[in-house]
């Protein structure tokens, strides 16, 4: 029992060990290449779907927003109809499938009605599944 404790212990000090990092930093957070694509929503900004970065998903996959910012976030994109509020803690889902609103071969832009000064916007491209 003791021996198991110490074990225990130890990897628990390994992982508060790598969460000394700096949050944000250069680290870069891999997105699955399966499954939901998180875009997460902090205050007048959308994570990870940036133009640059040039979002390619696969149509059957689904592309989740969440807003962990402090304030009232939307998501407008105007082909598929969606206009969707979103408090603090709150998600929206595109999907899963995709394709159910949106088309194979279209680059989408969506963004937050309520901060358009502060160019809140994403962009992806809808893939063959
Ligand atoms: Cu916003």
């Amino acid at each position: 029992m003791a021996a198991i404790a110490a074990t225990f212990l130890l990897g628990t000090v390994g992982a508060c060990g790598s969460s000394e990092e700096e949050p944000g930093g250069s680290r870069t957070i891999l997105q699955p290449t399966t499954g939901p694509y998180v875009s997460v929503a902090v205050n007048d900004h959308f994570h990870d779907v940036h133009p640059e970065d040039d979002v390619q998903l696969a149509g059957d996959r689904s592309l989740v927003i969440k807003n962990q910012g402090s304030n009232l976030h939307n998501v407008t994109l105007v082909e598929a109809h969606i206009d969707v509020d979103l408090k603090t803690g709150e998600e929206y889902s595109i999907g899963p499938p995709l394709t159910d609103l949106l088309e194979v071969g279209k680059t989408y832009i969506f963004f937050c009605k309520y901060h358009p000064e502060a160019q809140m916007l994403g962009q992806f491209t809808v893939t063959a599944p």
